[in-house]
């Protein structure tokens, strides 16, 4: 007699599958406790559904990029997982993450934020909607998602511009510190 074969596929729940597509954050903060809002955010999008944290970046100190003269310096890390989450239901749960962390709306688009949890790529997705254009289109310019993206993931792709490897070499990271005196768990 023959055991049933523990790897037979079943092609009704496989036409029920979504992909897998790898996702990148950047997660910043200048406002408050900085390293408490990066771990809120790093625990928030560990425990959402269907979001398989892969690895999170050391934590840097950066210079402001924009904002007035007086703006406090961020603490910025990087946060790679896999995911079969839309783009825009990604988008919603970042919002969601920084609204429970006091996120002030009203402020500005360049004011001090105790949470900004921006989008950076959902696998090869390019879109161009007012609220979600992916690739983030100013991230191969900023040093501050570039490095701890780079740390994690130098064989990273920007879809459509190049490597994360490539791209870092080419920008001013002068601005951008490591802190190794500061660490975010992720289990
Ligand atoms: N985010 C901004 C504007 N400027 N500068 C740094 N260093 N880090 C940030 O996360 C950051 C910024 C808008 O979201
Ligand atoms: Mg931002
Ligand atoms: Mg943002």
């Amino acid at each position: 007699m023959t055991s049933p074969n523990p790897h037979a596929i079943d092609t009704d729940t496989l036409s029920g599958m979504k992909p897998l597509r790898k996702v990148v954050y950047s997660i910043g903060s200048n406002l408050g406790d900085r390293l408490g809002h990066l771990q809120g955010a790093v625990d928030a999008l560990g425990d959402t559904p269907d979001v398989i944290v892969v690895d999170v970046s050391s934590v840097y100190e950066t210079e402001p990029v924009g904002g007035s003269e007086d703006s406090p310096e961020y603490l910025n890390i990087v946060l790679v997982a896999e995911t079969t989450l839309e783009p825009r239901t990604l988008l919603e749960r970042a919002l969601a993450i920084e609204d429970a962390y006091g996120r002030d709306r009203s402020a500005g688009h360049w004011a001090p934020r105790t949470l900004d949890v921006d989008l950076i790529l959902v696998g090869t997705a390019q879109l161009d909607q007012p609220d979600l254009k992916l690739p983030h289109p100013l991230a191969a310019e900023r040093g501050f998602v570039l490095v701890p993206w780079a740390e994690i993931d130098g064989r990273g792709v920007l879809p459509g511009v190049g490597t994360v490897a490539d791209l870092v070499a080419e920008v001013d990271t002068s601005g951008v510190k490591l802190r190794e005196d500061l660490t975010i768990e992720s289990d």
